[in-house]
């Protein structure tokens, strides 16, 4: 009698085993792929400075000399000043000659620094009159000064 007992006893147990060890959920592999999230591209703004835009259609390009010392002798842009027309498009090609230049027109959002020897580009799309003055930022006190008047 007690041995009947004590294999009930046991057989409860083992089985009481095996389900606690075989029933451990595995459970479904809920690990969700994360879906590509589209990259929200910036519209092209015709208006503002976009190289892409620029490599699109540059406009009509105009060159602006950074001179100094080291090269023709004074601090100056050349030419120092430029007109436009409301609805021009201008690639402004900027070459410092032997110092760094910035060229620079805090109206238009235009902030530009160029190493001496270096060029570079910037296309704007002008939509209103007015007079926008451009300086170099380190040699604004020397006169490296100039104005753009858009009519
Ligand atoms: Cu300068």
């Amino acid at each position: 009698m007690h041995r009947i007992v004590l294999f009930s006893i046991m057989a409860v147990v083992i089985s009481l085993a095996l389900i606690s060890c075989g029933g451990e959920a595995t459970g479904s592999e809920t690990v969700k792929k994360a879906s590509p999230s589209p990259v929200p591209r910036a519209p092209m703004d015709e208006e503002t400075i976009d190289g892409e835009a620029a490599k699109v259609d540059r406009g009509t390009e105009v060159y602006v000399s950074m001179q100094d010392p080291g090269g023709s002798g004074e601090y100056i842009y050349d030419p120092e000043e430029l007109n436009f027309s409301v609805g021009d498009k201008i690639t402004f090609v900027v070459e410092s000659e032997s110092e760094f230049h910035t060229f620079t027109v805090e109206d238009l959002g235009i902030d530009m620094a160029v190493a001496g020897g270096g060029v570079d580009e910037v296309t704007y799309t002008f939509d209103a009159a007015g007079t926008y003055e451009f300086i170099c930022i380190p040699h604004k006190e020397l006169g490296m000064v100039g104005k753009i008047i858009v009519n």
